[in-house]
């Protein structure tokens, strides 16, 4: 049974950042569907709170976020770099702009687009997943301008083949290509002929196939209750501390997205990197488990 488990579901942008990468490093990964709303009764009890999706279990390590997933996957599988050496900070950087830039104006366009005919469940529960930002009527008057914004981010990329390179970073597809890509797959997928090829940049459509064709490694299917009972029979890995985070040892922490999905993580601190901060959590039906969450975007409180 493949080591990774990826709690997705197939419309996730940020799960198909995930599953691109996956394809990158030829990888086999089980995926546990989980639904689109709330409640996801068999995702909170192994993240303590986090509901958004994606979500990386190995064993009793649950990595939330798709930025840490990615690190991780990295961490664990190097073949195939997802971080290619040179850009390992350029890949970083470029997926930053995608989640953090140009998400939130593919959104508005999708949403500004085709509102109207989703289910209203998904929208009262985006509503309140964004304290009230997702706002399909706001989105409709802002969706012709999100939709340029798109093509205007879609040229910055497109300068990058002009010297005729396969991927963003050079020969091989990397991180930047699934972060880059996956929010033109959203559009593509959800609101087909909005904004989703662009004939007049050079290399830019030629680039997207190529990334589609990576294709998502190899995948099997899992139940959520296989999951839990994987945990439950699994101990977390051990964790370093960085010394400047030496005092939090052992204290009642919590964790929180920054952005949206706030609802924190409360647990023991555990221990930390560069890129990531982790709280254990001993879980009646569980046992221990290490909860991870990337340091970029969350904030950490002491209890
Ligand atoms: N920064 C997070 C963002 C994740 C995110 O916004 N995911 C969306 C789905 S693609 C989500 O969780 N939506 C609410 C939900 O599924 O409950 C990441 O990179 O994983």
């Amino acid at each position: 049974m493949p080591e990774v488990i990826l709690h997705q579901y197939d419309t996730s942008p940020f799960s198909e950042k995930v599953r691109i990468c996956l394809g990158v490093k030829d990888l086999a990964w089980s995926a546990v569907d989980q639904p689109v709303i709330m409640p996801k009764p068999d995702l909170v009890p192994l993240t303590g709170g986090y509901r958004r999706i994606p979500v990386m279990q190995i064993g009793a390590d649950i990595y939330c976020d798709s930025q840490l997933i990615v690190r991780e996957l990295e961490r664990r599988y190097p073949q195939g770099p997802l971080y290619p050496a040179g850009s390992e900070g350029l890949a970083a950087a470029v997926e930053q702009w995608s989640d953090k830039v140009l998400f939130p104006s593919t959104v508005m366009a999708i949403f500004g687009s085709i509102g109207d005919s989703v289910d209203p469940a998904f929208i009262k529960d985006r509503e309140a997943l964004s304290d009230q930002q997702f706002n399909v009527a706001g989105m409709k008057a802002m969706a012709p301008f999100a939709i340029a914004q798109i093509k205007a981010h879609a040229a910055l990329l497109a300068q990058q083949f002009a010297d005729g390179r396969a991927f963003l970073a050079g020969a091989e597809p990397c991180l930047a290509d699934a972060a880059a890509y996956y929010n033109f797959w959203f559009v593509r997928n959800f609101a087909p002929g909005l904004s989703d090829r662009f004939d007049d940049l050079a290399g830019f459509d030629a680039w997207y196939d190529r990334v589609t064709a990576i294709g998502h490694g190899r995948r099997e299917a899992l139940t959520p209750v296989e999951a839990l009972e994987i945990a439950a029979s699994a101990q977390p890995q051990e964790v370093d501390t960085l010394p400047a985070d030496a005092e939090l040892q052992g204290k009642t922490i919590s964790l929180a997205a920054t952005d949206y999905g706030r609802d924190p993580i409360t647990g023991t601190f555990a221990g930390s990197t560069q890129y990531s901060l982790t709280v254990a959590r001993n879980v009646p039906e569980l046992g221990l488990v290490n909860v991870h969450v990337p340091r970029l975007g969350y904030s950490i409180a002491s209890l």
